[in-house]
This record gives structure tokens, sequence and C-alpha cells, in this order.
């Protein structure tokens, strides 16, 4: 039985009880409905975060929950001991969906990394003859693909590396959005993978220059490097394409996908490759408990469906033309630049009279938008994909009064 909480318990809760690896804001929520949330008084927020990109299809999608509930009542978890009889169906649908031979269905997307990280070092050692413990990995600086050891070995972030160590070797570490960087660092023979986010989210939604990954992935191809982009974030309609790859014409060597391949009902990632990639990996040398379980299976084609049906790629790309342009026409001296693709943007904040980007935040929130800083001075503004104009321009009205609150 949940007995209900207000704000105030529910926090000193999670502040007591919990480990303090998070600073969340100062809001409890209790429901949530497309592209909006209620905390537990009720007052209702704009989502202008999505779980991080987890929820494109809107809070609570009827039609995905439909399909979890179902397959809740019928056949939750196997093991990957037996067949299912959902399984296949997913990874025909999925497969066929992004146009890849197969798939490997993992959970987060740290996993999904990972698996993409194994099964690049196997190709390399299986196809492309790298000597036994070689093999090196390209990666970008500012990255963020997780929070594993290995994933964090490859990380520039302090936070994220610091007192975490010793790290996995077999990284080679360039700045993001540069070219000869990365043909330098192709020279060396042993390169197996450049593993690279279309745009980077963490670092503060960083969008490189047009042509930088049809030109990296061009690079790879001529050194036999296989191009592996996370998309854990990108990916799903978010940039105004199904994948921000799309927006070049890349197609990924493999492909990671999480978040919001559930559409935020359940944690489902998923590698995608073609055969003389994913065929390097043999029964029993990678897997997991849960990967690919019935639920996950029919939530991420319901989900995958809803992002077709309800054309969420082409809402993302129209809407995020009106955020962008509504956001660079109002002029306030604490907004140094929007940027962004798609519904994925952000606003780097000039600090004024020792008001920062949490002060904003705090404010909108305040307002009914909800959003959070990164990096002290940027704020990520990504709704659900589901977001009406109407809303949008609701949703816009907020954050602009909010921020004339600090004139
Ligand atoms: C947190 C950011 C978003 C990711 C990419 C893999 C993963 C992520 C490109 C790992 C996860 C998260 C996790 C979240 C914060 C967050 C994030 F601010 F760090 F950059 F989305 F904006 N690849 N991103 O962005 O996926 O294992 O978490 O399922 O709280 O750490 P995961």
């Amino acid at each position: 039985m949940t007995q209900q909480l207000n704000s105030q318990e529910a926090i000193e809760l999670e502040n007591k009880y919990g480990a303090h690896n998070y600073h969340p804001l100062p809001v409890v929520l209790a429901k949530g409905k497309g592209a909006k949330v209620w905390d537990v008084e009720g007052k209702e927020y704009f989502d202008f975060l999505s779980a991080y990109s987890a929820v494109n299809q809107g809070h609570c999608h009827p039609k995905i929950a439909a399909a979890l509930i179902d397959q809740a009542q019928t056949l939750t978890l196997t093991s990957r001991a037996f067949y299912s009889d959902t399984l296949g169906v997913y990874e025909k649908y999925i497969t066929g969906y992004f146009g890849y031979d197969k798939v490997l269905p993992m959970n987060s997307g740290a996993e999904g990394d990972e698996t993409a990280l194994k099964l690049c070092r196997k190709w390399a050692y299986l196809k492309k003859g790298v000597p036994e413990n070689e093999a090196k990995i390209i990666v970008c600086e500012g990255n963020f693909h997780g929070r594993t050891i290995t994933i964090i070995s490859m990380s520039t972030d302090p936070d994220s590396r610091d007192g975490f160590g010793p790290f996995t070797p077999g990284f080679i570490t360039i700045p993001y959005n540069d070219i000869p960087a990365l043909e330098n660092a192709l020279t060396d023979p042993t390169v197996a993978g450049f593993l690279v986010e279309p745009i980077q989210g963490e670092a503060g939604v960083f969008v490189p220059d047009d042509g930088y990954l049809k030109k990296a992935f061009d690079l790879c191809k001529a050194k036999n490097v296989l191009f592996i982009a996370d998309e854990v974030q990108t990916g799903i309609a978010r940039t105004g394409k199904l994948l921000a790859c799309e927006h070049e014409g890349v197609r990924p060597d493999m492909l990671i996908l999480g978040k919001a391949l559930s559409g935020g009902f359940y944690p489902v990632s998923a590698v995608l490759a073609d055969d003389e990639i994913m065929l390097s990996i043999k029964p029993g040398e990678h897997g997991s408990t849960f990967g690919g379980n019935p639920m996950a299976a029919r939530v991420a084609v319901a989900a995958l469906e809803v992002v077709k049906d309800e054309k969420l790629a082409e809402n993302a790309e129209r809407l995020g033309k009106i955020f962008r342009s509504e956001m660079n026409n109002f002029k306030h001296e604490m907004i140094e630049l929007v940027r962004g693709k798609g519904l994925l943007n952000a606003i780097v904040i000039r600090p004024k009279n020792g008001k920062t980007a949490w002060d904003v935040c705090l404010k909108m929130a305040e307002n009914g938008v909800l959003a959070k800083p990164t990096h002290g001075h940027i704020i990520r503004f990504a709704p659900p994909l589901v977001i009406t104009e109407t809303e949008l321009y609701d949703a816009i009205g907020r954050i602009k009064k909010s921020m004339l609150a600090f004139e």
C-alpha cells in the first residue's frame, strides 16, 4: 500500500533512505500524460526533459501501456535459455524498421554501449586481423555513454571519472567535431571502431558542423574501422529524423538504441548490425537475464509503432524549428545562445546577478515547465514529441515569462 505523501515528505524520504547520487529539482511527480506531468499537490507542468528523451511517445502512452499490461498477464520472463513467442517477432520488426540484418537486445543504454564495444573488439580480432588484446576504439571528448567502469574509462568528465579508477584501457580520445584529429587517430592499424554521439547530449546538446558525421563515416570506411553511433538519446525521432545520423545520410555499422525504444515504460536497449559484425559473437559469449524478454519485446514493438503512426519525427522537426526561432528572437541578457535539432535543444545561460541556470529552472518549474540544467550553465529543452503546437506555444510563453523574472 502506498501512502499519500506531500512533496516535503517525499523529498525527505529520498534524502534519508536513498543514495545521494542525484540532485533533483524539488518537484515530486505523481502522474503523467502526453507532454504533461503533475506533482503530488496536483500542480501541472510541461515536461521538457522527457526522462532524458526516454518518453518521446509521451507519458503513459495508452497503446504501449496496453501491450505491457497484456504481456504482464501472459508471460514476463523466460531468460534466453529458451525461445519465446515474442522475441523473434520483435527482432524481425526492429531490424526491418532500422534496416539491419540483426539485433542484440539488452536493457539499459550503458549495456547497449558495452555490447557494441565488445562486438567491435571481437570483430576486430576475428575479421579485421587485429592482434589479440590490441584493439583500440576511438571516442570523443565530452562524450556520455553511461556509468559502467568501462564507459567512464572513455569519459573526460571529472564528475563521472574521479575516484573510480583504475580504468579500462584500449581507448583513444580525440576532440569532438574534429576531422583532422580523427584522420590522425585512424592511422593506428589497431583501431577497430569509432564510437560517437551524432549530437552530444550531456555535453550540452552540442551539434557538430554539417558534414562531420558523413566525413567521419567515410574516413572510417577507408580504414576498415567500424562507425558506431550511440543514438540512445538522439535516436527514435528526437532530432526530427528517426535517427540523427539520417540528417547526413549516414548508416552506422553499429547502432545503439535505448531510452525511447520503450517509450519510458521499461529499460529496453538494443544494438543493431549486419551479420558480418553481429555473428562475431557466439553462444555463451555475451548476454543478459532480462535482455529481449517478452515484456520488453512487446513494449518495444508498440513504442516503435507509435513513432511511425503519430509521425513523431515530422512533429519534432516542425516544432523544433518553432522553438529555436521563438527563443532566438527573444532577446534576453541571460540567453547566450540557443542550439539543437528537432526537439533536442539547449539554451546556454549567462549568469546574471548571481542567478544561474539552476535559478532559471526553479522559476520555470514555478511557472509550469520542467527542465534541468547541465554543466551549470546549460538548460536542455526536450519535451515529449507528442507535444502539440498549441502546447508548445503555451510552454514557450511560460519559459519567456520565467526569464523575464530575472530582468
Ligand atoms: C543519468 C545526460 C541525458 C546517453 C547516451 C548512453 C546512455 C545515455 C548518449 C546511458 C544516458 C543519461 C542518463 C542520465 C542522464 C542522461 C543524459 F545528461 F547525461 F546526457 F540523457 F541527457 N548513451 N543518458 O545519453 O543510458 O544506461 O542511463 O540507460 O541520470 O545518468 P542508461
